[in-house]
């Protein structure tokens, strides 16, 4: 197998990816940057590929697919050792793909919308409305997080997922531990894993610096 990864570590999607790779101990990758402040994403090469021009993308030798929700189930059904992080049970299955749709639908559209015209369009501050949208996010996650992580008892692609768009929405609106002490605990928890300092903070890092110096 050749596998090729087309990323930023800065991009919470791609994050999520990489988090699923180094929980799976899959190192053998071939990582390719994906500029997209210099618009690389619209090559004709790359669109050939992942015609909507995101990133992350995977090819595996020749089949390629895109979108984080798509690859990191796909990386674990493929390459997994067990399939602890995404479960054959059909129930426990069903409520990671509720919250991988949750963050797919409702969390990380809100964080693009917030935050990619202060990247990329010149805006120096924040829509009120993509601020209350990052709120309402919270405001539903918190009530899932009623177990240690977000589809239950035990860590799954969900809290991957789910944790690289949460902890990218804190550099827009930081997460108050008094309104959201399931959030705060349940990234705390994740704080501990390898795969999650390793991985997510670094490219947490340049997100949040790359916001600071666009904002006002
Ligand atoms: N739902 C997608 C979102 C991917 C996405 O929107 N990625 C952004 C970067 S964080 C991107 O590629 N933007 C460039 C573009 O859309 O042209 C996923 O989870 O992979």
């Amino acid at each position: 197998m050749v596998l090729t990864l087309y990323k930023l570590d800065a991009s919470p999607p791609a994050r999520a990816v990489m988090m699923t790779l180094e929980a799976l101990g899959i190192r053998d990758v071939e990582m390719v940057d994906v500029n997209l402040f210099e618009g690389a994403q619209f090559t004709e090469e790359y669109v050939k590929m992942n015609p909507q021009h995101t990133i992350p993308a995977l090819k595996d030798d020749d089949f390629a697919i895109w979108d984080s929700h798509a690859i990191c189930p796909y990386l674990v059904s493929k390459y997994g050792q067990d399939d602890s992080l995404y479960p054959q049970d059909p129930q426990r299955r069903a409520v990671i793909d509720q919250r991988l749709h949750f963050d797919s639908g409702i969390l990380f559209p809100s964080l693009r919308a917030t935050v990619a015209p202060v990247l990329f369009l010149g805006e120096r501050s924040f829509k009120p409305e993509g601020l209350q949208a990052i709120k309402a996010g919270y405001d539903f996650l918190e009530k899932f997080l009623d177990k240690p992580y977000c589809a239950g008892d035990q860590l799954s692609i969900a809290d991957i997922c789910t944790s690289a768009t949460v902890s990218s929405m804190s550099a827009a609106l930081p997460i108050d531990a008094d309104t959201y002490p399931n959030i705060t605990a349940w990234l705390d928890r994740l704080s501990k894993e390898e795969f999650y300092t390793k991985v997510n903070l670094p490219g947490l890092q340049q997100f949040s610096g790359a916001l600071k110096s666009k904002l006002l």
